[in-house]
């Protein structure tokens, strides 16, 4: 079957004449800038308008003045590729942008030069539709499925609200619906069925998924690659399912939206079918026409065909700005205003939890937060670096009342459950231990959404499956929002479980994605330390890498204090004159590894220095004065020792120092022959300490 190609969207059904004249400002916005940027996709914009255009004018709760009002609707833009959608909803709308400290500042959030830039450097509009670069753009999309799996913490961290603020005589502080429009690509990414399926689960009423169903994808037609029967799939996860037979039918698209609006026991699916404009005909058989720029001239015949003078270009005729404010201005504006006008009364009745959303929303901690974090005495045998962290989390999760989060099944080996709270389900949504199901990839996507609403949403599993979830997690650093991800099991020290449930690589994967802070904590008062470090980020995503064994809790009177993990990295045990012939550098398990090797040298009268390295983002975030006077530059006798891919360590230890790390996969046996076998022992770290001295002497 060829894929049907229809370049003139059919003029839609919309009985008012200025919602078809600003349906096609849309879409001649979309031909316009893609066609300046020679790149993009100006087909499936041109195709959605009038599903976008109906939802954002007729019912999306949203004032263009304040888009970050707590209670709006959140609208998504799934298949980012379709970006100037977004982008000429955002400028017609005339959304207002929004500094740092989320105040409104009466400025565009995209202006007609912006659109004029659309994939230009410094233009709001990039090609992919960026949360935090432009206002109003609620979550970062453009690798599919992402969106529809942001939706979904949306609609989680908008259930769980409610149910903690929504109070007797204020039913409906929290009670926003999220919408997300998504493409076929979105339907076939094994994400979406994740994240569709734990929708379905939690029943989450106020979530509404609308597919683009144009059949048909970069190759061609779905026919391809993809015959699922989406309506009967998503029937079988418990949505509603809505079918809309064509883009254009405003009738049709409204009686969807009501269907949505109505239904209050399941998400909905609306399936849209629509037809792309993908260029002219000579073009439709080469390679790539789709995803191209229509060209001058098929612009020319389009622009005819909607009655547009031919020649104009990003031409806003008269009275579509005023079509937006007559509606979706003016109905937002008085919904919010409504809004803020009750939460003076809610102020006045409920206090403390009026507080605590004010805080929420300006990412702000309760005071006291951190008061019941334990420290920990010495102790050999120590603990494992997850069960410390079960226990600050317990205790911090006291104290901080939106810290929502659980495990992708794993929470009884993360400890990441939170001791006397209800799980967050369908029916019980004030319940703050979240069940993910093995949903990795879903895990990463709802925490990212999650956290554009601003409570904060942590979620963990075993570090090998780190890489499951990775596209969420390099889209959180991305969009520098702070969520906290507890990785476990993290080495060749899980021993019996062998290659495949060992780390190797995800150690350095992490630390190369930019902003992303990879704690791996030495022992219990390290993790105590981390936690205390990562609560407070605004706009650091977070990972801790901890054990499944046992770690000594080190002695602080006899070294350093753990506080100095703040800075990344710090002298733990030194030299007596501070002057160092070589320098033991480790992370996590291994830095009792470095100890003793230290207390051995130290006896055979050598002077070594332990460096205890948790993070080296922090570390690279300090100034050249403290790095130097950690790693000093005339000491290049220089160890590091992690169980892990030596990757990267050369940057510490210089070309000539030594890495003991692991070059290839573990091994299934018990950790003590593991441990012997891939050389993490005292003697071995002492040994290449000496062979350090000696290379560096010559
Ligand atoms: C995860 C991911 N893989 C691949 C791509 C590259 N890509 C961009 S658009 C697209 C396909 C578009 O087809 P569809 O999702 O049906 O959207 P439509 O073109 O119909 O709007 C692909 C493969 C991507 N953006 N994300
Ligand atoms: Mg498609």
């Amino acid at each position: 079957m060829s894929p049907e190609r229809n370049t003139k969207q059919p003029v839609s059904s919309a009985k008012d004449p200025m919602d078809a004249l600003a349906i096609n400002t849309m879409r001649t916005l979309a031909m316009d800038a893609v066609q300046a940027a020679n790149s993009g996709h100006p087909g499936t914009p041109m195709a959605l308008a009038p599903v976008a255009y109906c939802l954002w004018q007729n019912h999306l709760r949203y004032d263009p003045g304040d888009p970050v009002w707590p209670n709006r609707d959140r609208f998504v833009l799934s298949c980012g590729h379709a970006s100037m959608l977004l982008y000429s909803l955002l400028h017609l709308a005339g959304v207002k942008s929004v500094n740092e400290d989320y105040e409104a500042l009466g400025t565009p959030a995209v202006s007609l030069d912006d659109i004029k830039k659309f994939r230009q450097l410094h233009s709001k509009c990039p090609g992919h539709p960026e949360y935090r670069l432009t206002s109003g753009v609620e979550t970062t999309t453009g690798p599919l499925g992402q969106g529809v799996g942001n939706s979904v913490g949306m609609a989680i961290a908008g259930r769980w609200l409610a149910s903690r603020y929504n109070q007797p005589g204020f039913e409906d502080i929290i009670d926003y619906n999220v919408y997300a429009i998504c493409s076929d690509g979105d339907m076939m990414e094994g994400i979406s069925h994740e994240a569709a399926s734990i929708a379905g689960h939690l029943r989450l009423s106020n979530l509404c998924w609308v597919y683009d169903n144009n059949r048909i994808t970069i190759e061609g037609s779905t026919e391809l690659a993809f015959t699922d029967d989406v309506a009967e799939r998503f029937m079988a996860y418990h949505w509603n399912v809505v079918r809309v037979g064509d883009a254009n039918d405003i009738e049709l698209l409204e009686r969807a939206y009501h269907t949505f609006l109505e239904t209050n026991d399941r998400p909905t699916l609306i399936i849209v079918d629509s037809h792309i404009a993908w260029g002219s005909p000579n073009k439709q058989d080469t390679a790539g026409a789709h995803g191209e720029p229509l060209g001058e001239d098929e612009i020319r015949l389009t622009k005819k065909f909607y009655g547009w003078p031919e020649d104009q270009k990003f031409l806003v005729p008269d009275g579509v700005y005023e079509q937006f404010r007559k509606k979706i201005g003016r109905r937002g504006k008085e919904l919010r205003d409504a809004w803020f006008q009750k939460l003076e009364g809610y102020k006045a009745k409920y206090p403390a939890l009026a507080d605590e959303l004010y805080k929420i929303q300006h990412r702000e901690l309760p005071d006291g937060w951190d008061k019941d974090i334990p420290s920990y005495p010495a102790d050999p045998k120590g603990q494992a670096s997850r069960n410390t962290s079960g226990e600050v989390l317990n205790a911090v999760a006291k104290n901080l009342p939106w810290l929502i989060g659980g495990a992708a099944d794993l929470a009884p080996s993360t400890k990441t459950l939170l001791k006397n709270v209800d799980s967050f389900e369908a029916g019980s949504y004030g319940g703050r231990n979240m069940h993910f199901g093995i949903r990795e990839h879903a895990m990463g996507a709802i925490l990212n959404g999650m956290a554009t609403v601003k409570v904060r949403p942590y979620g963990s599993g075993f570090l090998i499956f780190s890489d499951y979830g990775k596209t969420p997690i390099r889209l959180a650093a991305i969009m520098e929002l702070p969520v906290i991800y507890v990785f476990t099991h993290d080495s060749i020290g899980v021993g019996e479980d062998g290659p495949t449930h060992q780390p190797i690589e995800q150690l350095p994967s992490l630390r190369a994605t930019p902003g992303l802070m990879v704690i791996r904590p030495c022992d219990a008062n390290e993790v105590a330390e981390a936690w205390r470090v990562v609560i407070p980020q605004k706009h650091k995503p977070a990972a801790f890498i901890l054990s499944r064994q046992n770690l000594p809790t080190l002695d602080r009177s006899k070294y350093a204090a753990a506080s100095g993990l703040a800075k990344g990295a710090y002298v733990l045990a030194d030299a007596p004159d501070g002057k160092p012939d070589v320098i033991l550098m480790g992370t996590g398990s291994e830095v009792s590894l470095c100890v003793e090797a230290y207390e051995t040298l130290t006896k055979e009268g050598v002077k070594a220095r332990v460096v205890s390295f948790p993070c080296w983002e922090l570390f690279e975030d300090q100034d050249q004065a403290y790095r130097d006077s950690v790693l000093p530059p005339d000491v290049m006798a220089r160890v590091s020792v992690e169980q892990a891919s030596s990757f990267g360590w050369a940057k510490y230890v210089g070309a000539r120092g030594a890495t003991i790390g692991m070059r290839t996969y573990g091994a299934s046996a018990p950790l003590k022959d593991l441990l012997k076998e891939f050389g993490f022992t005292a003697d071995r770290v002492a040994e290449e300490a000496r062979k350090q001295i000696e290379l560096h002497a010559r």
